[in-house]
Order: C-alpha cells, then sequence, then structure tokens
C-alpha cells in the first residue's frame, strides 16, 4: 500500500523555529516568494480558560495550538498589536521553517516528504485497494470539490456491492488542507480493513458487520494547492475564492456564536451560506442520503484534523454540555466513549468547545440531523513542532496508533459493549 520511499535523507519540512532553537541547515532557506512577511508566528500568553481562547481565536489569526498556557498562532503584526490590546501577552516565535528544496517531480511533495500521498496517488491507492479485494469494497464518489475533483469514499463490507443492513461508520479526513497527516489516517484505515481482513479475525468480524465508509480527501483542491510547486504554503481552507474554512460551512448553528468569520480572508471564513462549499455540501448530502426508511445508517464518525493530540466531542457552539438536541445522558456517551478513545492513544479527550467555540463545524451537524455519534480527532504532534508538516517518517506510527480508538469508534456503531 505505501509508496517507496525516497532514500534521500528526509527533512523536518516546514517546522516552526521556536525562538532560541539551534538553526539547522533547512531553517536557512529563503523564504517562499509569496509569504506574506508581515505574518509570523506568535505564541499568546494568557489562554487560561475557553472563553479566552475563543476572543483569541475570533481576532481572526490562525490558531495552530491552544491550550491552558498558551496558543500559537499565525498572525500580523497589526493582529498581535490587537491581541495585546485586549490584554495578552505575545510573543514572537519568528518566522517558520520551509523546506530545502523543492520535490524532484513538480507534482509531489516536498524532498524528503515523498512518503505523503497527493491526490492522485490518493486516487490510486483506493483503486488498487478496489481491485485487490473486489467484492470486500466498492469505490465511488460523494460529487466533487469547487475545481472538479472527485470526493472519493470508498466503502469496505463483506457484500460491498449490496446495500445491506448492517451499521454503517463514516471516517472523514482532511477537511483542513495542510493536514496532510489526516489523508495518511484514511488511507490507514483502507489499508488494515481491507488487506487485514483474510488473516485477523478481529477485523474480519468488524468487516463483516458493519458497513465502513472511508472519504480520505474531504478538501483536495486545498490539500493540492498546499503541495503545489513542490513546497508547502500553509493552507487551510478550500480553493473557492479566497477559501472557505470547510469547518465553519455546515448547516447546524452556522455563523451563530463567535466561532468564525464572516470576512472572507480569515483563516475560519464561514462562506456566505451554510454549505456553499462544494466540498461540504457534497459530503452533507450524500450522508443525508444515508438515511433510508427514515432511519440514519451511519451511527459513528470520526473526522481527522491535524495537530494537538486530542479527541473532541460536540457541542462546540456552546461551552454548555448539554443543548438542545444533547441530552446529559448523550453527553454522558460521547465523553465516556472519547474518554475511552482517547486511554488508547494518549490524546486528551474534552468537548469541542473547550479548546474554543466553533460554529458550523461537521460534529455538531452529524450529531444534531442525524444523532451520529460524530468525534473530531487531532492527530499528532502535540505541539507547534512540528506542526502541520511532520516528517513523513512518522506516518505509519501516527496513524497506527489510531486502530484501537478506530476499533472502539466500530464497536459502537455494531452497539457492542464499549471496552471489549
Ligand atoms: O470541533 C473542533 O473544535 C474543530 C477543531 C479544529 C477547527 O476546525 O478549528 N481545529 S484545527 O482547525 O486546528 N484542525
Ligand atoms: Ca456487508
Ligand atoms: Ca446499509
Ligand atoms: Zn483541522
Amino acid at each position: 500500500m505505501r509508496k517507496r520511499r525516497c532514500l534521500l535523507a528526509a527533512v523536518s519540512a516546514f517546522a516552526l523555529l521556536a525562538a532560541g532553537a539551534a538553526a539547522s541547515p533547512a531553517i536557512a532557506a529563503a523564504p517562499a516568494p509569496e509569504a506574506q512577511s508581515v505574518q509570523e508566528v506568535y505564541e499568546v500568553f494568557g489562554t487560561g480558560s475557553p472563553q479566552l481562547r475563543t476572543k483569541v481565536a475570533g481576532t481572526g489569526v490562525d490558531v495552530l495550538t491552544a491550550d491552558d498556557k498558551s496558543a500559537t498562532v499565525i498572525a500580523t503584526s497589526a493582529e498581535a498589536a490587537t491581541l495585546r490590546s485586549l490584554g495578552f501577552t505575545v510573543e514572537s516565535r519568528g518566522s517558520f521553517q520551509r523546506p530545502v528544496g523543492p520535490s524532484a517531480a513538480a507534482a509531489d511533495f516536498p524532498a524528503g516528504d515523498e512518503g505523503y500521498h497527493t491526490y492522485a496517488e490518493t486516487t490510486a491507492e483506493l483503486q488498487q485497494a478496489a481491485r485487490d479485494h473486489a467484492g470486500l469494497t466498492a469505490l465511488s464518489s460523494v460529487g466533487t470539490s469547487y475545481e472538479g475533483r472527485a470526493l472519493n469514499v470508498l466503502k469496505i463490507s463483506d457484500n460491498a456491492g449490496t446495500d445491506e443492513n448492517e451499521p454503517e461508520v463514516l471516517f472523514t479526513c482532511n477537511q483542513h488542507a495542510r493536514e496532510h497527516l489526516t489523508t495518511e489516517m484514511c488511507l490507514h484505515i483502507v489499508q488494515r480493513f481491507t488487506d487485514g481482513y483474510a488473516t485477523n479475525a478481529s477485523i474480519k468480524n468488524m468487516v463483516d458487520s458493519t458497513e465502513i465508509y472511508v472519504v480520505p480527501n474531504v478538501n483536495p483542491d486545498g490539500s493540492e494547492y498546499d503541495i503545489s510547486g513542490g513546497r508547502y504554503h500553509m493552507w487551510r481552507k478550500n480553493r473557492q475564492g479566497q477559501g472557505t474554512d470547510p469547518n465553519r460551512n455546515w448547516g447546524y448553528q452556522w455563523g451563530c456564536c463567535g466561532g468564525s468569520s464572516g470576512s472572507p480572508t480569515s483563516e475560519t471564513y464561514r462562506g456566505p451560506s451554510a454549505f456553499s462549499a462544494p466540498e461540504t455540501r457534497a459530503v452533507s448530502n450524500w450522508v443525508n442520503g444515508r438515511k433510508i426508511g427514515g432511519v440514519q445508517q451511519i451511527k459513528a464518525h470520526i473526522d481527522f484534523h491535524t495537530y494537538s493530540e486530542l479527541v473532541l466531542w460536540p457541542y462546540g457552539y456552546t461551552y454548555n454540555d448539554t443543548a438542545p438536541g444533547m441530552t446529559a445522558a448523550e453527553q454522558k456517551r460521547f465523553a465516556d466513549l472519547g474518554r475511552q478513545m482517547a486511554g488508547t492513544n494518549n490524546y486528551t479527550p474534552q468537548q469541542s468547545s473547550d479548546l474554543y467555540i466553533t460554529d458550523g463545524s461537521v460534529n455538531d451537524w452529524m450529531w444534531f440531523n442525524h444523532k451520529i455519534l460524530s468525534y473530531t480527532f487531532e492527530m499528532y504532534p502535540r505541539g507547534s513542532n512540528p506542526g502541520f508538516y511532520p516528517p513523513d517518517e512518522v506516518i505509519g506510527r501516527e496513524t497506527t496508533r489510531n486502530d484501537r480508538a478506530v476499533d472502539l469508534l466500530v464497536g459502537a456503531a455494531i452497539g457492542a459493549p464499549v471496552g471489549v
């Protein structure tokens, strides 16, 4: 399944350059031509509550990670000044590091990171899996992106060509363009449940008793743009106009609560209307279509992101634990399973709004509209180095790390007692 590894020494591309860190040769790379010289990495102190973190995000800066101690953001000097005027202590962490050299092939990831899959390579992997495991898989698409790329979905089940009456499970990846490790996570899930079927009884049992759907690229235009020219662009949104943040564009409590921006230049631009992004519209329409005879077939879902090593559950739009559509018992179920999954991968479990308020996110929509047990996983790393661009050497370790959590989610969909 895996691409042949490039033998060139891998460069830990694009790690954030912490202040005072010893310079490695990679850091000497010239800034990319389009880099906004006014944009820098800052550490923002005084973020000891979700409310304070929401205040940071509300200034429109690009929040890379945030906890009770500080938030790491990309901001202009004007935004840094705004944060200071709001009472935060703000320290510059300098620029970010870019890869030394472009990829050998313009269409590939930067040199040293070729182990990651481009959109074309991801599609080829899905086609290969479908060929290798006919009967166990069915490859189709849920629609097309703004630029016309197929939003591939691979179904994995016994008798995959037939819509059987089995609980369905959904895994989605790469809503955010630069979060490339998530695409690898979805490909790993595909590989594990297909290649493992013949030899692993537990995998066979899961595959036989469910219908597993995997969408490795929800935002393929964005992820292709992010690696265009063989270097990284730190791009988050889709490629419609100035870009819409897909995870602020879903149709439940869209734009309600200060957890997104109405400004097209913002990294959390919610779009002009809910589901204005073709990608979220396509995925949501497809999920709506899994409601058959009035019963939603999909029972559980993980949307993979990077980074911070978190397991998040709804709601994101409110700080309250319970709200319309979320009873105390339902909240407890989310928290119990969330904590249990986090116990297997050593992520931190919390309600989404414990990080900061998000409105128009995928989890809130999936749960409120369909009662799908919908989580967000924020994958490796925990902190801002290496941020969104870990070297491809970590792919195996950091995707395998979620195997047991994935199995717990599948188990929850089947209705098996959690923890088995
Ligand atoms: O539900 C959530 O809290 C999503 C968190 C997610 C987001 O959309 O803001 N974090 S990320 O953008 O750094 N992957
Ligand atoms: Ca089946
Ligand atoms: Ca079915
Ligand atoms: Zn994300």
